[in-house]
């Protein structure tokens, strides 16, 4: 009897360690709501995720909005249905999410929020979010625009995706830079979604009403900005001459038109966030108290630095 009552425990601890090594080794799923592919900076967030995943052995379940938000709540609505252990959200807009992000948080889901923030009463909804300082990187724009200019210039504003905090913020910090440089004076702004077509479609709109009054093109992203510089060199003037163009990701793209002369400046914003998403959202399933805003710290790019630094270049 003795015998065959410890047979049955040592069977039974052999199967729960099992079980623990298992589930120690049972790969981490994770849920990544990712806006949509509208610019070179956010493929390359994409990438950066992805091959991050890959890299940690994570279960990676992608969802490309394809710049809606009610796909964006569709997709996390799914994963919380498939019971993932994380959700990683790159939110389109600032407002609208609290009905979801409830249901995420009564699933006990930890949900990160990537590369944009939101505007929500309980901030309990979501666990921190990684992203730049967007009104940093319009205040940078604007010292750049007062020294290149002598603090006198007329400033057309391509502006990121209405609602969308990283449009919001870098204009709020542009103007707060500028409001003591009453020489420099915005003549438009206009969203240009963050595309490089719209953003050429509502530069072309701009050259039309105002032509060689510009002096200077603010563009929320690179590729409204290449957007620009098409229609400028369409209306037969010189890109970064005739009108100077500061613009903010500083992407590869970005760096070839500085190098080529057409753009004059870019304010970096980092989209190599995959393997911080996924420490932070480890932590976060560990039960680890994180700072609520995790900040990418950026810094200026100029045409002359352009040639010396692009090599260097991540994305
Ligand atoms: C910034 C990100 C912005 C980029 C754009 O964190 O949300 O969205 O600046 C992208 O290129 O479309």
């Amino acid at each position: 009897m003795k015998k065959a009552l410890v047979l049955a425990l040592l069977a039974l601890s052999v199967a729960v360690l099992a079980g623990g090594a298992f589930a120690a080794d049972k790969p981490l799923v994770v849920g990544f709501s990712q806006i949509g592919a509208e610019s070179g900076w956010r493929t390359a967030e994409t990438e950066s995720v992805i091959s991050a995943a890959k890299d940690l052995g994570i279960d990676l379940k992608f969802s490309d909005g394809q710049q809606k938000q009610e796909n964006q709540i569709k997709a996390i609505r799914s994963f919380i249905a498939q019971g993932v252990d994380g959700i990683l959200l790159a939110p389109v807009v600032e407002t609208g999410w609290e009905p979801v992000l409830g249901e995420a948080k009564k699933a006990n889901i930890p949900v990160i929020l990537l590369d944009r923030g939101i505007t929500v009463n309980d901030e309990s909804l979501y666990v921190c979010k990684i992203t730049s300082d967007f009104v940093f990187e319009g205040k940078e724009a604007a010292k750049w625009v007062i020294a290149e200019t002598g603090g006198t210039a007329n400033v057309v504003q391509l502006q990121g995706t209405p609602g969308a905090s990283a449009a919001t913020e870098r204009q709020k910090g542009f103007e707060e830079g500028i409001k003591d440089a009453p020489g420099i004076k915005i003549l438009e702004s206009q969203t240009g979604d963050f595309t490089m077509e719209l953003g050429k479609q509502v530069m072309e709109a701009f050259l039309k009403k105002y032509g060689k009054d510009i002096n200077v093109v603010y563009a929320h992203n690179d590729d409204m900005g290449l957007g620009a510089i098409q229609a400028i060199k369409e209306a037969g003037f010189k890109p970064g001459e005739d009108i100077k163009i500061i613009t903010v990701d500083a992407t590869k793209a970005a760096f070839e038109a500085m190098v080529a002369g057409e753009m004059n400046a870019v304010v970096e914003c980092n989209p190599l966030l995959g393997p911080l998403a996924f420490e932070t959202l480890k932590k976060a399933i560990a039960g680890e108290t994180l700072e609520k805003w995790i900040v990418q710290k950026d810094e200026v790019f100029t045409k002359d630095q352009a040639p010396s630094v692009i090599g260097d270049r991540k994305y």
